[in-house]
Protein backbone atom coordinates (compact mmCIF):
# COMPACT_ATOMS: atom_id res chain seq x y z
CA UNK A 1 0.00 0.00 0.00
CA UNK A 2 1.53 3.36 -0.97
CA UNK A 3 2.80 5.50 1.99
CA UNK A 4 3.88 9.30 2.60
CA UNK A 5 5.62 11.58 4.53
CA UNK A 6 3.68 14.20 6.58
CA UNK A 7 4.79 16.46 8.92
CA UNK A 8 3.39 19.12 11.17
CA UNK A 9 5.41 21.98 11.31
CA UNK A 10 6.97 23.82 14.45
CA UNK A 11 3.52 26.57 14.53
CA UNK A 12 1.09 23.44 13.92
CA UNK A 13 2.03 22.40 16.75
CA UNK A 14 2.57 25.81 18.99
CA UNK A 15 -0.60 26.16 17.59
CA UNK A 16 -2.41 22.81 18.81
CA UNK A 17 -3.13 21.88 15.66
CA UNK A 18 -1.47 18.19 15.94
CA UNK A 19 -5.19 16.69 16.57
CA UNK A 20 -7.12 18.61 14.16
CA UNK A 21 -4.67 17.67 11.54
CA UNK A 22 -4.61 13.98 12.47
CA UNK A 23 -7.82 13.81 12.53
CA UNK A 24 -8.42 14.93 8.89
CA UNK A 25 -6.17 12.17 7.57
CA UNK A 26 -7.89 9.82 9.79
CA UNK A 27 -11.59 11.04 8.83
CA UNK A 28 -10.52 10.81 5.04
CA UNK A 29 -9.56 7.14 5.69
CA UNK A 30 -6.14 6.77 5.50
CA UNK A 31 -4.32 4.89 8.32
CA UNK A 32 -1.45 6.38 10.32
CA UNK A 33 1.48 3.74 10.09
CA UNK A 34 4.07 5.72 12.13
CA UNK A 35 4.96 8.98 14.34
CA UNK A 36 6.80 11.13 16.64
CA UNK A 37 6.85 14.61 18.25
CA UNK A 38 10.64 15.25 17.38
CA UNK A 39 12.96 18.32 16.91
CA UNK A 40 14.93 18.78 13.51
CA UNK A 41 18.41 19.05 13.51
CA UNK A 42 19.81 21.71 11.28
CA UNK A 43 21.48 19.02 9.82
CA UNK A 44 18.34 16.63 8.87
CA UNK A 45 17.06 19.77 7.93
CA UNK A 46 19.41 20.51 4.67
CA UNK A 47 18.77 17.09 3.89
CA UNK A 48 15.25 17.37 4.17
CA UNK A 49 14.86 20.72 1.99
CA UNK A 50 17.79 19.95 -0.26
CA UNK A 51 16.05 20.70 -3.42
CA UNK A 52 15.87 24.08 -2.04
CA UNK A 53 19.60 25.09 -1.15
CA UNK A 54 19.84 27.49 -3.51
CA UNK A 55 16.66 29.65 -2.88
CA UNK A 56 16.93 32.58 -0.76
CA UNK A 57 14.53 31.75 1.71
CA UNK A 58 16.61 28.37 2.32
CA UNK A 59 18.54 29.97 5.75
CA UNK A 60 14.90 31.11 7.18
CA UNK A 61 13.44 27.86 6.19
CA UNK A 62 15.51 25.96 7.82
CA UNK A 63 15.52 28.40 10.86
CA UNK A 64 11.98 28.01 11.03
CA UNK A 65 11.62 24.36 10.70
CA UNK A 66 14.54 23.83 13.43
CA UNK A 67 13.00 26.86 15.87
CA UNK A 68 10.75 24.15 17.87
CA UNK A 69 9.55 20.68 17.99
CA UNK A 70 7.55 19.26 14.89
CA UNK A 71 5.22 15.79 14.85
CA UNK A 72 6.21 13.72 12.04
CA UNK A 73 3.86 10.99 10.41
CA UNK A 74 3.97 8.25 8.17
CA UNK A 75 0.19 7.59 6.40
CA UNK A 76 -0.42 4.75 4.15
CA UNK A 77 -3.90 4.67 1.65
CA UNK A 78 -4.43 4.55 -1.87
CA UNK A 79 -3.08 7.01 -3.87
CA UNK A 80 -2.56 9.03 -0.43
CA UNK A 81 0.94 10.91 -1.59
CA UNK A 82 -1.60 13.38 -4.16
CA UNK A 83 -4.36 13.48 -2.19
CA UNK A 84 -2.52 14.11 0.70
CA UNK A 85 -0.98 17.15 -1.15
CA UNK A 86 -4.70 17.90 -1.98
CA UNK A 87 -5.55 17.81 2.02
CA UNK A 88 -2.85 19.78 2.77
CA UNK A 89 -3.43 22.58 0.18
CA UNK A 90 -1.06 25.30 -2.32
CA UNK A 91 2.05 26.04 -0.87
CA UNK A 92 1.05 30.01 -0.37
CA UNK A 93 -1.75 30.28 2.28
CA UNK A 94 -2.97 33.20 -0.06
CA UNK A 95 -3.48 30.42 -2.74
CA UNK A 96 -4.91 27.60 -0.65
CA UNK A 97 -8.32 26.93 -1.11
CA UNK A 98 -10.76 26.94 2.65
CA UNK A 99 -11.31 23.62 3.22
CA UNK A 100 -7.91 22.49 2.97
CA UNK A 101 -5.24 22.71 6.13
CA UNK A 102 -2.96 25.61 4.86
CA UNK A 103 -6.67 27.00 3.28
CA UNK A 104 -8.10 26.71 6.83
CA UNK A 105 -5.25 27.74 9.13
CA UNK A 106 -2.24 29.49 7.98
CA UNK A 107 -1.54 32.98 5.97
CA UNK A 108 1.85 33.14 5.30
CA UNK A 109 3.43 30.82 3.03
CA UNK A 110 6.86 30.84 5.62
CA UNK A 111 4.30 29.57 8.27
CA UNK A 112 2.21 26.70 6.09
CA UNK A 113 1.70 24.69 9.41
CA UNK A 114 2.53 20.91 7.73
CA UNK A 115 4.30 19.75 5.27
CA UNK A 116 3.44 17.12 3.00
CA UNK A 117 5.62 14.73 0.27
CA UNK A 118 5.19 15.56 -2.96
CA UNK A 119 5.58 12.84 -5.47
CA UNK A 120 6.47 8.45 -4.93
CA UNK A 121 10.44 9.13 -4.51
CA UNK A 122 10.01 12.19 -2.56
CA UNK A 123 7.94 10.13 -0.01
CA UNK A 124 10.42 6.98 0.20
CA UNK A 125 13.27 9.83 0.07
CA UNK A 126 11.78 11.46 3.61
CA UNK A 127 10.78 8.22 5.31
CA UNK A 128 13.86 7.05 5.37
CA UNK A 129 15.15 10.31 6.58
CA UNK A 130 12.43 10.31 9.18
CA UNK A 131 12.33 6.83 10.32
CA UNK A 132 13.33 3.61 11.11
CA UNK A 133 11.81 0.58 9.21
CA UNK A 134 11.20 -0.79 12.92
CA UNK A 135 9.17 2.65 13.96
CA UNK A 136 6.58 1.60 11.20
CA UNK A 137 3.97 -0.79 12.06
CA UNK A 138 1.82 -2.89 9.44
CA UNK A 139 -1.72 -3.58 10.51
CA UNK A 140 -4.92 -4.05 8.97
CA UNK A 141 -7.88 -2.20 10.68
CA UNK A 142 -11.71 -3.33 9.30
CA UNK A 143 -12.54 0.09 8.83
CA UNK A 144 -10.67 0.27 5.82
CA UNK A 145 -13.25 -2.31 4.30
CA UNK A 146 -15.74 0.50 4.40
CA UNK A 147 -12.95 3.20 2.82
CA UNK A 148 -11.34 0.71 -0.04
P1 LIG B 1 5.55 22.51 -0.29
O1 LIG B 1 5.80 22.60 1.20
O2 LIG B 1 4.13 22.86 -0.65
O3 LIG B 1 6.00 21.20 -0.88
P2 LIG B 1 7.93 23.68 -1.50
O4 LIG B 1 8.52 22.31 -1.50
O5 LIG B 1 7.94 24.45 -2.79
O6 LIG B 1 6.42 23.66 -0.97
O7 LIG B 1 8.67 24.60 -0.42
C1 LIG B 1 9.00 24.06 0.84
C2 LIG B 1 8.68 25.07 1.91
O8 LIG B 1 9.51 26.22 1.72
C3 LIG B 1 7.26 25.62 1.86
O9 LIG B 1 6.34 24.78 2.52
C4 LIG B 1 7.41 26.93 2.53
C5 LIG B 1 8.80 27.39 2.10
N1 LIG B 1 8.71 28.28 0.94
C6 LIG B 1 8.42 27.92 -0.33
N2 LIG B 1 8.41 28.97 -1.15
C7 LIG B 1 8.72 30.04 -0.36
C8 LIG B 1 8.87 31.45 -0.62
N3 LIG B 1 8.72 31.95 -1.82
N4 LIG B 1 9.19 32.24 0.45
C9 LIG B 1 9.36 31.72 1.69
N5 LIG B 1 9.23 30.41 1.98
C10 LIG B 1 8.92 29.58 0.97
MG1 LIG C 1 7.87 20.41 -1.21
Amino acid sequence: MERTFLMVKPDGVQRNLIGEIVGRFENKGFQLVGAKLMQITPELAGEHYGEHKERPFFGELVDFITSGPVFAMVWEGENVIATSRLLVGATNPKESAPGTIRGDFAVTVGKNIIHGSDSADSAVREIGLFFKEEELVSYSKDANNWVN
